[in-house]
């Protein structure tokens, strides 16, 4: 992938609270908006949006949500632009839309892909979402561009695993082929979205922040491309079992087939069929990994900018 980052600069506009942040050295966890926008249905997708930036500042970081208005990136959302993203006409945005999104000022929900990138750009290095895109199931022919992006940009995602609607052996051998580093946080299994545990393992455990910006600097200090991936489980009281999670997703993979939904509508179906299909519990677990992720990245934020600080003094 050839980038230049400068020439993204000059179609970033950064907030006043986090352009401070960033001339401070204050610690900044980068936010997604796709979760938003298609993501969690309304009202829960703008309430959880807000408890996510709560979460970042309780951890004693600035929150940096990240969206396209008009076409001119922005790194802060306001309250206000945030309630534009309450919409499914927000287009999804990855990397292969944002020349078509630019050329006609449109606006657009970032994902793991877009905010990955757009957050390096501006300087900042922890982002906390739910799951990354990966490798759908049923063949390989469907692959999320967040892969391609997080084994080139130098950051760090806080997440808890990838989604459950994808095939996670195949997305966790390609991160592992890529040179990306999956470190468990608090726990030694990938994790499954909706579920702690997918058998599958990681790089990695560590159980503090102090631990988890060690990781990070190292990579940095190493001059390494690829993200790092924090993986942590959704907390203990939503925890979904996976054979339940797996009857949901096979009906709703047949009638993503049946109903021949494909591209960028495919993950949206799925996260909705899920959760309607659970009852609710899905959508719950969703929104409490999203806070809970949140929270932690703020931490981690906060013991990186520590790092740095120390390494710089010795
Ligand atoms: N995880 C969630 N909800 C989401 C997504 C992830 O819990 O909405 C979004 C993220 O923005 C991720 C995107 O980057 O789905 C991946 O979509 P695709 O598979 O089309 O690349
Ligand atoms: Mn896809």
């Amino acid at each position: 992938m050839i980038r230049n980052l400068d020439a993204i600069r000059e179609f970033i506009d950064v907030s006043d609270e986090v352009s401070s942040a960033l001339d401070e050295g204050k610690p900044i966890v980068a936010l997604e908006s796709t979760v938003i926008s298609h993501g969690l249905p309304s009202p829960d997708n703008l309430l959880t949006a807000r408890s996510m930036i709560e979460a970042v500042r309780y951890s004693s970081a600035v929150p940096a949500l990240i969206a396209v208005f008009n076409g001119r990136i922005k790194v802060g959302v306001d309250s206000e632009e945030l309630e534009r993203l309450n919409s499914t006409a927000v287009r999804k945005l990855s990397v292969r839309d944002l020349p078509c999104v630019v050329s006609s000022k449109l606006d657009g929900a970032t994902t793991v892909a877009t905010t990955s990138l757009f957050a390096y750009a501006a300087g900042i290095d922890v982002f906390a979402t739910g799951g990354i895109g990966g490798i759908h199931k049923g063949g390989p022919n469907d692959v999320s561009a967040d892969l391609p992006v997080l084994a080139e940009t130098p950051i760090s995602v806080v997440c808890s695993g990838a989604k459950a609607i994808l095939d996670l052996p195949a997305t966790r051998e390609w991160l592992e082929t890529h040179g990306v580093p999956v470190v468990g946080y608090g726990c030694n299994e990938f994790p499954a979205f909706y579920s702690a545990g997918s058998g599958l393992d990681v790089d990695d455990v560590v159980s503090v922040p102090e631990e988890a910006a060690r990781i990070a600097a190292a990579r940095d200090s190493l001059g390494l491309r690829q993200a790092v991936l924090f993986a942590v489980p959704v907390p203990n009281a939503e925890e979904i079992n996976e054979a339940d999670v797996s009857g949901w997703l096979k009906v709703a993979h047949r009638e993503c087939e049946d109903l021949g939904i494909t591209g960028r509508k495919v993950t949206p179906f799925l996260l909705s069929r899920v959760s309607e299909l659970s009852e609710g519990r899905a959508l719950k677990a969703n929104i409490a990994l999203l806070v809970n992720n949140a929270r932690v990245a703020g931490k981690i934020s906060v013991a990186l900018k520590a790092a740095t600080l120390s390494a710089d003094s010795v």
